[in-house]
């Protein structure tokens, strides 16, 4: 019997259960009729590893969990919030794609002037490929206020709100045909950084591939955030432009490295691939050299650069600082690094950044207070093609480590550190900074890209939990067809050796990057504060409806619906419009209660809000259709949900 524990399991096995056991039959008035913990463990071929994961990631009701995980969804386009360690799925919030629930670009016009916002080459973009959120940060530290996360696709960044989870801002970058490095933030938070991927002409609209090395360039734009608002400020943020290469991750300097940024590129070869006619593919072209540039880049002065007259040069709207200025200004520095790089890390004390080459074994590591010296000493006179200065490598370089076969990105916990994921051989290796030596390695499954760390990103990390965020979950779960899930894996890092905790999957798009805070620092409204009040605005909506101004008005061939909904009814409830009318309902949930939420869904009309306690919203659309169409609320809120409904009667023409 028990086949699946080895006999140095059994004993262990049967001693926690007894413990278990006892523990409960002490505590509970009840008894303990049932199995003991070691019975089940049995009769569930849990080992005793997997009874401890358990344990150790199991929530009971009611109970929070330490940590919050704000992942991205890929090619969903929306951010996933999942607590840690229970890895439940909390919340998907919406962010670049229409999402129905929450009432997100179905009918309520101010979600869907977010997602106009994110127009761009004149199309509705109903995607996108969200990649790296980023936490708000103050001196260096989450601090719960905001989220934001790139689009890698339509080079794009949203910003959420952390005090109702929602997205209330799009940016374009007009200048870019994809982005990738993107979203880092600075440790105030004063620019989120963005840098581009595949190279476009700049500074025309059209220029063949034949042409690339004069017309195409990369880009990286500091978009200015404005706390106060809550908004990125289009105005006060810049460009610059880069060489042609292609850009990839970013971070952002901290303590003595404040004030930079570092931005990692490939295919500094500036390979046109074209296969079809000959030519090497991408692949090969984009990875021949055994060197690539990072990028280094002093955003403090570049922000007081691009704030100077006839500094910048204006593209698509955008203000943009030449390579000349740069150049001149000293604004842009770069350094070897080794080969195809994707991850760039700083280090949480900013003294150090750390580069993965894909195609690398090592862990490179250079030193700030070295490339401060070599920046002050005026370099060696060695530039790139494009006249950017370039640090020698040994010049910067603190140590490299071998760590394993196609390295990626990199953590840092509280003790000194490092894990990075190893790619191509599905295993995250930890490894020590100081003197750095690689401590162990564990399997991962599979195909591991980003690890997020608990406040990874901070200057203080917590270590204790690990997320490997893999690609591949061959084997690990329930088939579900061809397409598979990705699989986020929680691992205890404070035991030695790690230990894999859970696997969650992740149905929903490829995440690639994710961030933890402490659930403590997150401080959300439980109801919005006031009744009216409008998500968008964060403020109590003039006009709004209220109890005892519900009505109908009509302007024209407008008619204006205001409407209150609380449990069970909506008011009025019957909206008679004619045929080709326009119709504006503003609709107010005037209940205060926690949870007590109302939808409104309107059949055959593609209209669905949620209006959650105290929230306001507007509903607009053509009345195009003539006929009978009844409205209800979408969510159950109450025993009498099914009779909170109303009729839109719309009148034939004529
Ligand atoms: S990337 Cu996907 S695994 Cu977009 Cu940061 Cu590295
Ligand atoms: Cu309100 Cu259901």
């Amino acid at each position: 019997m028990f086949k699946q524990l080895s006999a140095r399991w059994v004993i262990p096995v049967v001693a926690f259960g007894l413990f278990f056991g006892l523990a409960l039959a002490s505590c509970s008035e009840g008894g303990t009729a049932g199995m003991d913990v070691s019975e089940v463990a049995r009769e569930r071929h849990l080992s005793e590893q997997d009874v401890l994961a358990a344990v150790k990631t199991y929530q009971p009701t009611g109970r929070f969990d330490p940590y919050v995980l704000f992942a991205s969804g890929g090619h969903s386009g929306q951010v996933l919030v999942i607590g840690v360690p229970s890895m439940r799925l909390l919340k998907v919030i919406a962010v670049f794609t229409p999402e129905p629930w929450q009432g997100y670009g179905v009918g309520a016009v101010e979600t869907q002037d977010v997602l106009d916002e994110g127009r761009m080459a004149d199309h509705d973009l109903t995607w996108g490929d969200t990649h790296h959120p980023a936490l708000s940060e103050s001196e260096g530290d989450y601090d719960g206020q905001y989220l934001f996360i790139n689009d890698k696709a339509n080079p794009r960044i949203a910003v959420i709100d952390l005090r109702d989870f929602e997205t209330k801002q799009i940016v374009t970058d007009p200048n870019m045909g994809t982005n990738h490095g993107g979203t880092f933030v600075t440790p105030n938070t004063e620019y989120v950084i963005e840098a581009a991927q595949y190279s476009i002409p700049l500074w025309e609209e059209y220029a063949d591939v034949d042409r690339y090395e004069e017309s195409y360039r990369g880009l990286v734009t500091f978009w200015k955030f404005d706390r106060a608002s809550g908004r990125i400020d289009h105005d006060a943020s810049f460009s610059m432009e880069l060489p042609p290469y292609w850009h990839d991750l970013s971070d952002a300097g901290k303590g003595p490295s404040f004030g930079w940024a570092f931005v990692n590129s490939f295919n500094t070869e500036m390979a046109t691939g074209g296969f079809e006619d000959g030519n090497p593919p991408f692949e090969a072209g984009a990875s021949a050299n055994d060197m690539d540039y990072m990028h280094i880049i002093n955003w403090q002065k570049a922000a007081r650069v691009a704030g100077e007259a006839g500094k910048t040069r204006m593209s698509r709207g955008m203000r943009v600082i030449p390579l000349a200025v740069s150049i001149e200004e000293g604004l842009l520095y770069l350094t070897p690094e080794p080969k195809s790089p994707h991850g760039v890390d700083v280090t949480p004390d900013g003294t150090r950044m750390v580069v993965s080459g894909k195609l690398d074994p090592h862990a490179t590591i250079y030193s700030w207070e070295k490339i401060r010296s070599a920046i002050d000493s005026g370099g060696s006179g060695e530039t790139d093609s494009y006249g950017i200065p370039i640090l020698p490598f040994d010049d910067v370089l603190e140590a490299q480590v071998e760590l394993g076969l196609g390295p990626l990105h990199t953590q840092f916990d509280d003790k000194g550190n490092a894990y990075t994921s190893i790619f191509l051989e599905s295993k995250v290796a930890k490894w020590r900074l100081d003197p750095p030596e690689l401590l162990e390695k564990i399997d991962v499954h599979y195909n591991v890209g980003h690890l997020a760390m608990a406040e990874g990103d901070t200057r203080t990390p917590d270590g204790k939990y690990l997320i490997a965020m893999d690609k591949w979950s061959i084997d690990r779960f329930q088939p579900v067809g061809p397409l598979l899930p990705q699989n986020f894996q929680l691992i205890d890092v404070d035991e030695s050796p790690m230990q894999l905790l859970y696997d969650m999957p992740i149905g929903i798009g490829e995440p690639h990057y994710a961030q933890m805070i402490k659930a403590d620092k997150l401080e959300p409204f439980q109801v919005y504060p006031g009744v009216g009040y409008s998500p968008h605005l964060m403020a109590l909506k003039e006009g709004a409806p209220v109890s005892g101004t519900e009505r109908i008005e009509r302007v024209g061939n407008t008619v204006h619906v205001y409407m209150t909904a609380m449990r069970s009814h909506f008011k009025p409830e019957y909206i008679r419009v004619n045929q080709g009318d326009e119709v504006v309902l503003h609709v107010t949930n005037i209940e205060q209660a926690h949870d007590a939420t109302h939808g409104l869904g309107i059949s055959k009309y593609n209209v669905n809000v949620s209006i959650e306690p105290g929230e306001t919203q507007e509903i607009r659309f053509t009345a195009d259709q003539a006929g009978v169409f009844p409205f209800y609320c979408t969510e159950f809120c109450s025993a009498l949900h099914l009779e909170m409904a109303g009729y839109l009667l719309v009148k034939p023409a004529g």
